[in-house]
């Protein structure tokens, strides 16, 4: 079943999340569908990507499928699973991608768009991230993800409360770079795209892969890579990680022990 609908027209190529019935939670199918779809505008050398959902989407993407969450005490967020793979795909894709959002954005949706390169979103537009909520430790590269958008302030509150940020609050704290009418976001999104095909993808290459090792995070001691996975691994083989999903899954509020 297509849960991506991607197509390549005058270098631009624009991947649309289809999977409403889901509201393109990122299942693994959906993830293996949009990675080959950017491997396919890698090959046709797409000069700008567009990621999107159905226009009028009530919901850009719903985070990772809670379903494909492991229960079992592996890491939720281990390096090699699809999602991370997909955010590499994302932040390594030889040409901007750029996120045409409407609608709710939650989890690791965020850390999708997050990882686009220039954000455009409607007024109907919220982020939500939900690791907290669902008892979920994130992972260092994906806090690096917000961290480096914007201020750290707003990054705890934004994690801690697991509460939306809405649109108008998304512009200001450098979430999106553009807030656009309904009606005027896709050619406003499309002229942006058209503009960079015109300069020298090249240099649009180059510019993003340094951007790229410049913002990849700080140089931190091994021994406190070391701990934070030990804290983690304890969060994520915790009586709470497994209420967290399974209170999600009964369509409950979760009830948190501490342990
Ligand atoms: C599986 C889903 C999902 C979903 N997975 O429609 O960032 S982290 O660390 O938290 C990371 C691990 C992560 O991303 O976790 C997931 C974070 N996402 C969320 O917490 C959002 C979960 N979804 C919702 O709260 C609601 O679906 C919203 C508010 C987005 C929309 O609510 P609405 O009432 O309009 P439904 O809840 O009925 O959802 C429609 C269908 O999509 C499924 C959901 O189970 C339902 O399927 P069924 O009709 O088969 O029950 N769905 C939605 N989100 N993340 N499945």
């Amino acid at each position: 079943m297509a849960l991506v609908v991607s197509k390549l027209e005058k270098s631009i190529g624009t991947i649309t999340l289809n999977h409403h019935e889901k509201l393109n939670c990122l299942n693994r199918e959906l993830i293996t569908q949009t990675i080959q779809a950017l491997h396919e505008f890698e090959r046709a050398k797409a000069k700008a990507v567009v990621l999107r959902a159905m226009p009028g989407a009530k919901v850009w993407c719903a985070g990772h499928d809670v379903n494909e969450l492991p229960l079992a005490g592996d890491d939720p967020l281990g390096y090699t699973i699809p999602f991370e793979q997909l955010l590499r795909q994302v932040i390594a894709f030889p040409a901007p991608v750029i996120a045409l959002i409407e609608g709710g954005v939650w989890g690791g949706g965020c850390d999708l768009a997050l990882s686009c390169d220039i954000l455009i979103g409607t007024n109907t537009v919220s982020f939500t991230m939900t690791p907290a909520k669902l008892g979920i430790p994130y992972n260092a590269s994906g806090l690096n993800h917000f961290i480096r958008v914007m201020g750290l302030h707003k990054v705890k509150e934004m994690l801690f409360t697991a509460q939306p940020v809405p649109a108008e609050d998304a512009l200001r704290v450098g979430i999106l770079n553009h807030l656009v009418s309904r009606d005027e976001v896709d050619t406003f999104t499309y002229e942006l795209a058209s503009r960079i095909c015109r300069n020298s993808p090249l240099a649009v290459q180059v510019i993003k892969a340094q951007l790229r090792f410049l913002t990849q995070g700080h140089l931190m001691p091994v021994e406190a890579f070391e701990e934070i996975e030990a804290t983690r691994r304890r969060v994520y083989q915790s009586a709470d990680y497994r209420e967290g999903i399974t209170a999600f899954k009964e369509k409950r509020a979760p009830e948190f022990k501490g342990q």
